[in-house]
Parts: C-alpha cells; structure tokens; sequence
C-alpha cells in the first residue's frame, strides 16, 4: 500500500461522523431520483418577485412534512463548475485545484461512486438524463468508470428547433422525453437528471414563458433573466412530479434535489441587493459568500419527520447523507464528506480556493468576517487568530487529502469490502441496459 493512500485512509477514518439512526435506512430499497437544478440558488427558495414565488412548487416540497431541506448547504466547486458539483455528490471527493477533474482524469480514473455503490451493495440500476451532448465534460468516459449502466444523453432526445437551447433540451422536454427509458430501468434505480434551462445567460422563447410570473426589475438584465429560467425550471419539476404521481413511482422514490453552484456571478451579485433587501452600497465579500448557499432537498414520501436543518454542509457531505438514508454503510469507503444528518460532524465549509465559512466567522480572500455581524475583523485576538489557523489548516489538509487521492488515482491501490472494482469496458451507452 503506498504510504499516501495510508494517510488518506487515516485521515478518513478520524473524521468518519457516523451516522444518525434516527434516519439510517429511512429511504431503505427505495428509488433515487436526483434532480441537479442547473445554477439555482438558495436565495431563489422561498422568494417572491412583485409578490409572486418565484419557485412555488419546490417551496412546497421544501415545506413538505417528507422533505428534509437544508438552508446552510454550500456548493463547493471549482473551475469544473457542473462537473466538479457531480463529482463531488457521485463521490464525495473535490473536483480539482484548476480545471475539471472529469475533463483532466475522466478517462481512466478509479471511481467509487454512487452508482458502482448502489448497485453493488444494493441491486440498483443507473442512468443519468440529460439534454446536452455526451462529451460535454467528457461524461461519456467519465460515467462508464463510475459504474453507470445508461446515460441517456442529446442522442437519445429530439432537439431540433425551438426544443433546445444553447445548453440543450429544455428541461420540461426532458423529463417528458426521458419517460419512456425511465420506465425501462429495472427498480430500485438510481437516476440523475441534469437540467440545463437555468443555465447562464438564462433565455428562453416567449412561447416557454408564463404570462401570469412578472419578473424583477433590478438593473441588471442577467438577474432579472434568472427568475424567469427560475421559474421555469419550478414549473419542470412540478410537471416530472405529477407524472411520478401519476405512474405510482412517487411512492417508492426518494428525491433528491440540489442546485450546482451560483447562476448570479459575483459582478451582478449586488443587483441582487434590492430583492434581497439590502444595501447595495454596502455589498462585500460576505454577501457574495452568502449566495453560494444551494438548496439540498431531500424528500421521501410519506417520512413526516421533515424539517427545515440550519447546519452548514456541502457538495462534498451529500454521499454519505444519501447512502445512509438508503441504509448502506460507508464506513470502508474514501470519502471526504460527513453526513449532513450526523450529530457529531463539522461544520466548517471549504470552499475549493481554501476560502472557508462557519456558524460565526468566514475567511475570504485573505480577510475574516464575523458572520453574524457581516463585518471585517480586522484585528483578531491572539485566541482568535489562534482559532482561524486551526480552522485554515483543517481546510487545507482536507482539500490535500482529496487532490492527493485524485491526483495520484490512489483508489487503484484501494479496494473497500464489499466492492469490486469497475469495469468501464462493460457499459456501450448506444443502447439501453435494464
Ligand atoms: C453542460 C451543463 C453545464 O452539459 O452541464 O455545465 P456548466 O457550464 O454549468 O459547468
Ligand atoms: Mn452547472
């Protein structure tokens, strides 16, 4: 074994958080759906426009007695935007320092991810959904060594015309035009819809827009553009519901919903202000930190002992959190994350460039912010200062861990109980698998 996969093993292992038994196994056998809503943020839940949600339906999931939802989850990317989000939910590693790790190692690196997982420790099929082509982040190598067994992208789907924009099918065609293989999968699947509507700069036709959703007035036309895709996508989600509904898979299906990462960049972010309401004058490093929250929800039908978590968390924690609601444990596996329903898990957030927030204080750009009070600190105590150093080295050492293990494709030398290493040859994605 060599001497850095030891070190990974070992760092692992003391930060393992456990798990909480009062939602171990609560998703047990059932279906997983997850939903990557394209660039939607936190700040879009719950959020009214000229006294209108701009979201009605995920609010009303968000709310629902099945859902867990978490309204202190941080999306963690990097330059690999979408694809750093799906590597970090499917393996509970980082994505890269630069670039996308999926784009740099896809091609054959070791994977241990949620598919593999799933299917290995608990019969599940797979396949992933989407609208734009195969080798856009390099996903046709990439999910072939995650174990996928179908991914149904654009060469499956019309798109021709007004159906696509320039990211590729729009979503409610997407989830209507996936039915029909959805239905193919053999149960209990794993299925991941990547949506592509709300993506930046956020246009649609006339004939895609609701006529009654009036939108912002902010100054900025890319935010003012965002609601409407925002909304959009509500309205997709809420149609893919209904045929969940419908066809009796909602039942026995736990979705999972979760925005990638911001669709508002930092240089439109105080546009936002007047919506939020704040100050536009007064709009720093902190507030641009506070709109990388993402929604995570997680529903199961039928639980009823959904609530609203104000823990913080991240991409990195959603792994293990969906592993454990399915009842698999994930104690001899590499993972950098904790789950987020664990009571003795951190709750310190590390952003990809080394940037971190907590509960109280958050460092940007080589300043410290008192959280609560959304003020520099600019001269910290000795204790303080003593404090931030810990919590810095801690983020340094876990974004280490993982580069040192994807840089160097450590999991080659590391096979968990359980688990048999994948053989990306055996999947053809030109034709389904059941
Ligand atoms: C492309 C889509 C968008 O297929 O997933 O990726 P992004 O630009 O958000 O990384
Ligand atoms: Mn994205």
């Amino acid at each position: 074994t060599p001497k850095e996969l030891t070190q990974v093993k070992d760092y692992v292992s003391k930060h393992y958080a456990g798990i909480n038994p009062e939602f171990y196994g609560k998703a047990k056998g059932k279906n997983v759906i997850v939903l990557h809503l394209e660039s939607f943020q936190q700040m879009s839940i719950d959020r009214r426009i000229n006294g209108q949600e701009v979201t009605p339906f995920l609010n009303s999931i968000y709310h629902d007695q099945g859902t867990i939802a978490f309204d202190n989850f941080f999306n963690q990317v990097g330059q690999g935007k979408t694809s750093d989000a799906e590597n970090m939910l499917e393996t509970s590693t980082f994505g890269l320092p630069q670039g996308s790790l999926f784009s740099k190692l896809g091609n054959d690196q070791t994977f241990q991810a949620m598919p593999g997982i799933l299917q290995q420790r608990a019969g599940y099929s797979s396949a992933v959904f989407h609208g734009n082509q195969g080798t856009f982040w390099n996903r046709n190598n990439v999910y072939k060594h995650m174990g996928y067994q179908n991914w149904i992208s654009s060469d499956y789907f019309d798109s021709t015309g007004k159906k696509a924009t320039t990211w590729g099918l729009k979503d409610k065609l997407l989830f209507r035009d996936s039915v029909p293989y959805l239905e193919l999968l053999q149960q209990p699947f794993y299925a991941k819809y990547l949506t592509v509507t709300n993506h930046t700069p956020f246009t649609l036709d006339r004939a895609d827009l609701d006529p009654e959703f009036v939108t912002s007035d902010t100054g900025s036309t890319l935010v003012d553009n965002y609601f409407v895709t925002n909304h959009y996508l509500d309205e997709a989600v809420k149609e893919f519901f209904t045929y969940l509904k419908k066809s009796g898979l909602y039942d026995n299906t736990m979705v999972v919903m979760y925005g990638d990462h911001y669709g508002i960049p930092n240089t439109d972010a105080k546009y936002l202000a007047s919506v939020l309401g704040k100050d536009s004058d007064k709009w720093g490093d902190l507030d641009n930190a506070n709109l990388q929250r993402v929604p995570f929800i997680v529903h199961i039908p039928g639980m009823k002992k959904g609530y609203i978590d104000h823990q913080f968390g991240g991409e990195i924690d959603v792994a293990p959190t969906i592993e454990h609601l399915l009842g698999i444990s994930t104690k001899s596996y590499i993972q950098l994350g904790q789950d987020l329903l664990s009571k003795d898990r951190s709750n310190v957030v590390a952003f990809r460039n080394k940037d971190w927030i907590t509960p109280t204080y958050a460092s940007l750009s080589g300043r410290y912010w008192s959280v609560k009070t959304n003020e520099i600190i600019v001269k910290p105590s000795a204790s303080l200062q003593k404090k931030f150093d810990d919590i810095q080295s801690s983020v340094n050492k876990k974004l280490a861990m993982s580069d040192n293990l994807n840089q160097k494709n450590l999991l080659r030398f590391y096979t968990p109980k359980k688990f048999k290493p994948i053989d990306a040859d055996k999947f053809n994605y030109s034709k389904i698998a059941t």
